[in-house]
């Protein structure tokens, strides 16, 4: 199958590489590092990574604006990290002569022309260092960095169980190769502002924890703008409380002023998540969802089944720690 992409690759001369909305490091150092990658083994194609930009993240680099439509006939779509069409950033299958997917969440639905789906895959980053350990794609240090940093932002600094060997294998790799400074590297994805400490520190003074061990926070949009940070990043802060003994799964709900949708950020030790993530439009990993709410009411529908599954799972798992 990696052949199979790689030809494909070679023979179109315009490359969109898109992924999910809502990006986070995994997905964007995927699709910036395969447009460079791309770039660098065929100068004379145009490549555009697309989506709405993170400033946040964006030490990975620029995204691109298509400015006068691609022609079909000529266009290669591929979309990395994301599992449902939905939910990609920026544009749409149909204005593709092909369509090549590269994921690592849980199967969901074909809608490319090739899907290469490893839900083993620590990361698509992982998937992207795989695909050119394969075929003639070439690794240099600024894409190795940035794919060596969506690797370690997906697997939580390797925390997650999905990271194996391989994982382990390939980042040797990248380090060793491209000789890349790991604490220079680590201090771009993890330095942040008191802000960010502070408010993840109302994060812990005020999460709700429930008898059935689900800690949840509802972040109103006044309080996000009061700690002066955005959203997404108030969201992504709930991947701080891992560990903590008294709650199994844990969540956040922050308001999104411009969007007008509550983000909820989602994290289990234990129960399953992403099938009811999914049945609220949202969707991910078993153990890390996401979803988009409309409306507090829903949040609370959405929390009351989370406690639920909860519930459900410490009658099932009573040896629990
Ligand atoms: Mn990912």
């Amino acid at each position: 199958m990696y052949k199979k992409i790689y030809k494909k690759i070679k023979k179109y001369n315009n490359i969109v590489i898109a992924r999910h909305i809502g990006p986070d490091p995994d997905c964007l150092a995927a699709q910036i590092a395969l447009r460079d990658i791309i770039k660098n083994k065929f100068p004379p194609k145009n490549v555009y990574a697309v989506g709405v930009s993170a400033a946040k993240f964006y030490h990975f680099g620029r995204l691109d604006k298509i400015r006068t439509p691609l022609p079909k006939e000529d266009s290669l779509l591929i979309v990395v990290d994301t599992p449902d069409e939905e939910r990609i950033d920026g544009t749409i299958v149909n204005d593709f002569a092909y369509s090549i997917k590269i994921d690592h969440h849980p199967f969901d639905k074909k809608f490319c022309d090739i899907e290469l789906v490893d839900e083993e895959a620590s990361s698509a980053c992982q998937m992207i260092v795989d695909l050119c350990n394969k075929t003639r794609l070439r690794l240099d240090k600024e894409t190795a960095s940035k794919l060596f940093l969506g690797i370690v932002s997906d697997t939580n600094r390797f925390l997650y169980y999905y990271t194996t060997p391989h994982t382990f294998e390939l980042v040797a790799q990248l380090v060793r190769k491209f000789n890349l400074d790991i604490e220079e590297l680590y201090a771009k994805l993890y330095y942040r502002s008191l802000n960010e400490v502070r408010l993840q520190g109302y994060i812990a003074m005020n999460m709700i924890v429930t008898e059935n061990r689900l800690g949840y926070i509802k972040i109103p949009v006044d309080k996000i703008s009061e700690f002066g940070v955005d959203s997404s990043s108030a969201g992504n802060m709930i991947n701080e409380f891992n560990n903590i003994m008294e709650i199994i799964t844990w969540a956040a709900f922050s308001q999104d002023a411009k969007n007008e949708v509550i983000r909820g950020n989602i994290r289990s030790r234990g129960p399953v998540i992403n099938v009811l993530a999914s049945k609220y439009g949202g969707g991910g990993h078993k153990y890390a969802s996401g979803v988009r709410l409309d409306s507090w009411e829903k949040v609370d529908k959405f929390i009351a089944d989370l406690d639920e599954l909860c519930k459900k799972y410490l009658e099932e798992h009573p040896e629990t720690k």
